[in-house]
């Protein structure tokens, strides 16, 4: 980007953020939850919108001078609708936890019973972990995968359904990379008589892209999302509900149950990403993403790491690396200083703690926003390989060159 006044004003930001493009740009981004936003995106966020507080919703604000922000975020909401099929949409989260918190203060109480996917088996912290709001306040109750297919087994949760009688059931993950069964998901919830919650935060993007099935299809009663996954927007979050009843519950939950004012130039860089997202081309891009992913697990599989379920449907992978010899964080490292970005991942039934995790997670679509295809992918998985084979300095300074060489071909968005 051009910076007209960060650099006579603040110097030492300025030279910051430019180490930070830099650093983008020279690199490999295979974090799974992390994407590039396009410049259009990049602007609205640093626009005048900013300055705005406008506590409420279009048409009934606290404060005066809301006319503008009104149009803005209808706009983002309508956009939402349209590209997702939803029928209600609330744009003001500000991140996946927070519309989460939101989803559970607004539909069930304290101390009810959830049920949800365990977090080193995929979930996320906010679906029942111990340690997060959602583990205190409700008592949760974990699916899991299977130790053999690493798959969710469908019956093995309707079971647990009609074991525990759950008031909501939590579909959705961090780090699982097959499909979910939204049908059957919906289909166990009615019998049991449960709400149904999906929090499609890494998948949404693909889902709006049609490259797979969501919840909102399948009649799911609301689903969270947030906007800078897949979906390649600011950092901001979703929430779709399926009736006006769950709506007004969910509106009045995150204003003013939760938060305050909006953040109405991140609602504003919503609705552009959004507007980018109804266009043909992110269907496009949205099958690449899912096509990079698969070729670069078939790359990993033939250079001998073993992944979790043994392939992808979607934008990542969870690599278990004890065969390999390497811990998830020390190899999250060595890459790291190769040019590579990854985050360390808990496999299903980890034997380390959570600091200490046994895999490391990929995902695509960053570098797919780059341009890259499959061709690029079998020299991703070569470098993963090397790296793993030999974590000297020598070599991962070697590395680091040929992949800024590569890197300097595909250009990242807005840097
Ligand atoms: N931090 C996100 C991820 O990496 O999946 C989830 O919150």
């Amino acid at each position: 980007m051009d910076y007209k006044f960060i650099p006579t004003a603040d110097l030492e930001i300025f030279e910051l953020i430019r180490a930070e493009e830099a650093r983008q740009k020279n690199g490999l981004e295979l974090i799974a939850s992390e994407n590039y936003t396009s410049a259009a995106v990049l602007e609205t966020m640093a626009s005048v919108l900013q300055n705005k507080y406008s506590e409420g919703y279009p048409g009934r604000r606290y404060y005066a001078g809301n006319e503008v922000v009104d149009s803005v975020e209808s706009l983002a909401i309508e956009r939402a609708k349209k590209l997702f099929g939803a029928e209600f949409v609330n744009v003001q989260a500000l991140s996946g936890s927070s519309a989460n918190l939101a989803v559970y203060f607004a539909l069930v109480q304290p101390g009810d019973t959830i049920l949800g996917l365990k977090l080193d088996h995929g979930g996320h912290l906010s679906h029942g972990h111990p340690i997060n709001f959602t583990g205190k306040t409700y008592n949760f109750v974990h699916y899991g995968v299977e130790d053999d297919s690493g798959l969710v087994d469908m019956d093995k949760v309707e079971a647990l359904a009609k074991e525990h009688k759950p008031k909501m059931i939590v579909a959705g993950f961090s780090a699982y990379s097959r499909d979910f069964d939204w049908v059957r998901f919906k289909k166990i919830a009615d019998e049991v008589g449960a709400i149904t919650f999906a929090d499609i935060a890494h998948v949404a993007g693909l889902i709006a892209g049609k490259a797979i099935a969501g919840p909102i299809e399948a009649g799911f009663d609301v689903v969270t999302t947030t906007t800078h996954k897949t979906l390649r927007g600011p950092r901001g979050a979703l929430i779709f509900s399926k009736t006006e009843e769950i709506a007004k519950k969910i509106n009045r939950s995150v204003f003013p149950g939760i938060q305050g004012g909006p953040h109405e130039h991140i609602i504003a860089a919503i609705a552009v990403a959004l507007g980018e997202a109804l266009k043909p081309e992110f269907q496009t891009y949205a099958k690449q993403v899912i096509l990079n992913a698969q070729k670069l697990a078939v790359e990993l599989i033939s250079r001998g790491f073993k992944i979790i379920s043994d392939g992808t449907d979607n934008h990542l992978m969870v690599v278990d690396l004890q065969n390999k010899n390497v811990g998830g964080k020390e190899f999250t490292d060595a890459l790291d200083r190769a040019g590579i970005s990854a985050s360390a991942s808990t496999i299903p039934n980890d034997p380390n703690p959570p600091m200490k995790p046994s895999g490391i997670r990929f995902g695509t679509a960053a570098i797919t926003t780059r341009g890259m295809g499959e061709a690029e992918m079998i020299q991703v998985a070569e470098w993963i390989a090397r790296v793993a084979d030999d974590s000297s300095e020598e070599n991962l300074a070697a590395i680091k060159k040929e992949i800024a060489e590569l890197a300097a071909k595909f250009l990242v968005p807005g840097a």
